[in-house]
């Protein structure tokens, strides 16, 4: 099965009862980018990539389109097969994951409705068809986040995420120790997301003055090298994400024992394909991960969902959506729900979501 056509759209996601804000954010609308891809046999299977602005990784809505544009007609008559498809992507050009991430997803969906199987079939085998999520709050006064802390508990999130940076320590502390005056002793699990914001000087100081809560600090700081830094420093679990850009990092990351864990982003990192690679490096090596992206609607959902069902569930840290905040779905029946802080693995071949092509309007271009 070959590929015969490709299509490229682009879609607006506005944040329900926005901003979201991180360390290094704000944002208000998404732009997503989606693909079509059709086969030389009609099937056809969808990709999504949506960076959650421009500023949280090295990626850009326009950018994923431009490089998509750049791949595109050297995709025609490629096979639709994970390897040599992202091998004859890598030909086509350098880098550029989170684009080629759209076109690996469209494939793994192709390929599971030609063969009648799920995504998660095709990735090695679904554990659970109930996957457990996370929520993750957005920077805010210490008591509105632990309200929120609170309310996502009762809502029966397995875990929390909260984020801190881009504004005073003290605050970040502070929000830190009302959060956990909620959910302490819950079971909840515990995040404190920097999203490379704070000085190590800062995640030293969070680390000293929070000894008996046992969150993990996720991405405190900017570099490989700040983790490093702190690393020796710290009483808490270290996990890495926006640096996590390659299964290369990964490998020298989990290899060296710089990281206890991951908040991974499948489109980061190239799409499923890797990720099922990194998924195993996880194992191999004990570590615990997450399997989400930056923001996305339905099909980045479903190709969270479907990874994240393969992972072993004692290291599996959930599957975060963007769906709190994004109204609606792009397949009224069978879009992603998310129901009790866990997500209800789409059933059906390929990624389990038929859009409604309508809501895209004319592709932004085709070939
Ligand atoms: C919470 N997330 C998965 C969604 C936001 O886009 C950022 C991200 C993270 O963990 O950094
Ligand atoms: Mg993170």
């Amino acid at each position: 099965m070959k590929i015969a056509e490709i299509h490229i759209y682009q879609h607006d996601l506005p944040v329900k009862n926005g901003p979201y804000t991180m360390a290094n954010a704000e944002v208000w609308a998404l732009d997503t980018t989606l693909v079509k891809l059709v086969a030389d046999n009609g099937q056809t299977g969808w990709g999504e990539t949506c960076p959650v602005g421009p500023t949280y990784a090295e990626s850009h809505a326009a950018g994923a389109r431009a490089a998509l544009i750049a791949m595109a007609e050297g995709l025609i008559g490629a096979e639709v097969a994970p390897v040599t498809l992202h091998r004859r992507m890598d030909r086509l050009l350098n880098g550029h994951n989170y684009a080629k991430a759209a076109i690996d997803i469209a494939a793994h969906d192709l390929l599971g409705k030609h063969l009648g199987v799920s995504v998660s079939t095709l990735l090695g085998g679904a554990t659970t068809d109930r996957v457990p999520s996370y929520y993750a709050t957005g920077v805010g006064a210490p008591d509105d986040i632990a309200r929120l802390a609170a309310e996502k508990l009762a809502e029966g999130y397995p875990r929390l995420q909260v984020k801190v940076g881009g504004r005073s320590v003290e605050l970040d502390i502070e929000t830190i120790r009302k959060v956990w005056e909620k959910v302490g002793g819950s079971g909840m699990r515990l995040a404190v997301d920097g999203n490379r914001g704070w000085t190590t000087r800062d995640a030293l100081r969070v680390s000293r003055e929070c000894p008996q809560i046992p969150f993990i600090m996720e991405q405190p700081c900017n570099t490989l090298e700040d983790l490093q830094k702190i690393r020796p420093q710290i009483a808490h679990g270290l996990y890495m994400d926006e640096n996590s850009t390659s299964l290369n990092t990964v490998i020298t990351a989990a290899g060296t024992g710089l990281v206890d864990g991951f908040g991974m982003k499948v489109t980061r990192i190239g799409g499923l394909h890797p990720m099922r690679a990194f998924r195993d490096i996880c194992e191999a090596r004990n570590l615990p991960h997450t399997c989400d992206d930056s923001w996305g609607g339905d099909i980045i959902a479903a190709a969270c969902t479907h990874i994240g069902a393969t992972v072993k569930s004692d290291l599996l840290e959930g599957v975060w959506l963007a769906a709190p905040y994004i109204e609606g779905n792009y397949d009224a029946e069978s879009g992603i729900c998310l129901e009790g802080g866990h997500i209800a693995l789409p059933q059906g071949a390929g990624l389990g979501i038929t859009p409604d092509e309508s809501l895209f309007g004319a592709p932004v271009a085709s070939f």
